[in-house]
């Protein structure tokens, strides 16, 4: 903790030095220090914690998570921050949404919270994981600083074996959602830039070995499992019990992995057949719920389970007019409800990794899910270290979300410039997903050269699905180009209209023209008119389900919002287009079961 004089030579330096946060920007709580948590039982650090907005980063340059707890009469010197007392704010939580003077909030925040443990047994272990916090995180503990995360959608961890102590202890975060032009996604998107720490926080203990990772799959005929442990144990054991699958894993430097004949029934959004899997090693414990498919690319078609199938979909952005970004599980579920009363077997979740939760009730449900990066329009492809944190978001989502059946399609981009730099910024981020799960399919959504009506991407020829964004009858006029582009592009692997729509305000849109409902429904009519007679489209998800929060929408009926929504913001008000799309994926579902 500092000395007065320690103090005094900061409070110059806190002025004068511009490179006061490069000790902290280290990234170094990334894909590689994350833990498995499935079946794990941890401890909810949720609640109320202190909060304070910091905009000219004085918290860093004065260095205030190294402020002892003090009562504010017995300090000794000036302090411009109480870490340890002040206003609170619920954990988990968007800042926007708890006061109108946040709303446009970007720049740092402090949390802090005290933690109260026992002494921990010998050769124990404790974790702390944080859902998601938006952009940057850095965590200090008991004064120290021990780590940083970039990335505003996927979870981190951190061990606090060493840095707890018995009794009282102090946790700090600071949580940056700058957008900058490095950053993924960067300055410039069409979704709310919401701020703070908006998933779960929970400290977990294991014993001296953890089980980092679990991935289990389909193989063929068989089930193929990969372990990786940290901390002593020469094998890991692996169980199905409902397929009698018991199977001892070798473990070298703490890796495993296993090929296993079982026949387990195939999982598919008619029929979600999940299994209960566990997994031991050296003492610790982990569980999941897993369902067995193949999905896989077959000249333009797309298969699951060796039947070509047309994805219903409907894409969806985590965002609620009340709670911002924070999930909760009735609103997953909520979402999940309207996509089947639409008739969807499908859901883009746009444009950046959702809750975990989601992808669990997909599980169960029956959906199929296209999952994404928000590497969105002009990220800085140029940039080392943005290529580094891209690829990092990726490889979180996939180590989280892989044990997934419901995931068939990682997507790696929307609508970029086709450079150099972004061709090979995304052909790395290509291998990154194959390295890291070759059981599923590379999409991203990509370019249409409109003047020659033709799907003019070099990104397509290294990828599984083309995802084209299309908007005839809103930023496009004549729907027929969809059939000249078809025709044009011979695509030689299978297209998905990634998105399509218009807006429609349900509250002050006119009667008639852009919009109105009228003018959605119609353009909806028009879309599947055109959509239905070409056969080189392998499935759709229209933008999209609910009306979204978004800075660079304020014409008089947009004010604030995207007004695409099938359903309005309130998330319960349909708009017509709901029950035109309805009625076609109705059609649909019976002419591809038939
Ligand atoms: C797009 C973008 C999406 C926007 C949408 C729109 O092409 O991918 O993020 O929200 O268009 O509404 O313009």
């Amino acid at each position: 903790m500092l000395e007065r004089s320690d103090i005094a030579e900061n409070a110059l330096q806190a002025l004068h030095d511009e490179d006061y946060d490069r000790p902290f920007n280290t990234q170094s709580l990334n894909a590689e220090t994350l833990i498995f948590t499935g079946g794990r039982s941890g401890r909810s650090l949720g609640g109320d914690w202190n909060f304070c907005v910091d905009l000219l980063d004085t918290g860093l340059r004065q260095k205030w998570f190294a402020m002892t707890p003090a009562d504010p009469g017995d300090r000794i010197e000036p302090w411009d921050y109480d870490p340890h007392t002040g206003e609170t704010v619920p954990v988990p939580s968007c800042w926007q949404m708890l006061k109108e003077k946040w709303y446009f909030f970007e720049g740092s925040a402090w949390y802090s919270r005290p933690v109260t443990v026992d002494p921990l047994s010998e050769g124990r272990r404790r974790f702390l994981r944080i859902g998601a916090a938006q952009y940057d995180c850095k965590v200090f503990v008991n004064g120290r600083f021990l780590g940083n995360h970039y990335g505003g959608s996927t979870p981190f961890c951190l061990e606090l074996t060493q840095a707890l102590v018995p009794g009282e202890n102090w946790l700090m975060l600071c949580v940056n959602n700058s957008r900058t032009r490095d950053r993924v996604p960067m300055r410039n998107t069409d979704w709310f830039n919401y701020g703070g720490i908006y998933r779960e926080v929970t400290l977990y203990e294991t014993p001296a070995t953890v089980i980092r990772d679990l991935f289990v799959r389909l193989d063929g005929g068989a089930i193929r499992v990969s372990v990786q442990a940290d901390g002593p144990a020469d094998t890991a054991r692996f169980e199905i019990p409902e397929l009698g699958v018991a199977t001892d894993i070798p473990l070298t430097e703490g890796r495993g992995e296993a090929r296993i004949e079982a026949a387990p029934a195939l999982w598919s959004p008619e029929s979600p057949r999940l299994y209960d899997v566990t997994c031991t090693a050296g003492g610790d414990s982990v569980q999941d719920r897993v369902g067995f498919r193949s999905i896989a690319r077959r000249g333009t078609e797309i298969v699951l389970n060796g039947r070509p199938l047309f994805l219903r979909g409907i894409s969806v952005h985590e965002d609620d007019a009340g709670d911002g970004k924070l999930t909760s599980e009735e609103d997953i579920r909520r979402r999940f409800a309207h996509a089947k009363e639409l008739g969807c077997n499908f859901l883009r979740l746009a444009h950046y990794p959702h809750h975990e939760r989601a992808a669990e009730i997909a599980d169960e449900m029956g959906f199929l899910l296209w999952e994404e990066i928000p590497v969105y329009w002009a990220v800085d492809f140029e940039n080392p270290a943005t290529l580094r944190d891209a690829t990092n978001q990726l490889t979180e989502l996939i180590r989280r979300d892989r044990n997934r059946a419901s995931v068939a399609i990682w997507s790696i981009g929307n609508e970029n410039p086709d450079t150099d730099a972004r061709l090979a910024f995304m052909r790395s981020l290509a291998e990154t997903c194959r390295a890291e799960d070759p059981t599923r399919l590379v999409a991203a959504a990509c370019l249409v050269n409109h003047r020659k009506l033709k799907i003019e991407d070099r990104l397509a020829a290294h990828i599984d699905v083309i995802g084209i964004n299309e908007y005839y009858g809103w930023y496009d006029e004549n729907f027929d180009e969809l059939g000249v582009i078809g025709e044009n592009s011979a695509p030689d692997r299978p297209v998905v209209i990634s998105e399509t729509g218009a807006d429609g305000d349900h509250e002050a849109g006119p009667e008639t023209g852009l919009f109105s409902l009228a003018y959605q429904a119609e353009v909806y009519r028009k879309q599947i008119a055109t959509l239905r007679a070409l056969d080189y489209v392998k499935g759709m998800s229209p933008w999209i389900l609910y009306d979204f929060r978004v800075e660079r929408r304020q014409n008089v009926f947009q004010r604030g919002w995207n007004r695409k929504g099938l359903i309005a913001a309130d998330k319960q008000t349909k708009k017509p287009a709901f029950d035109i799309l309805a009625a076609y994926y109705a059609e649909r579902a019976e002419e591809d079961t038939a």
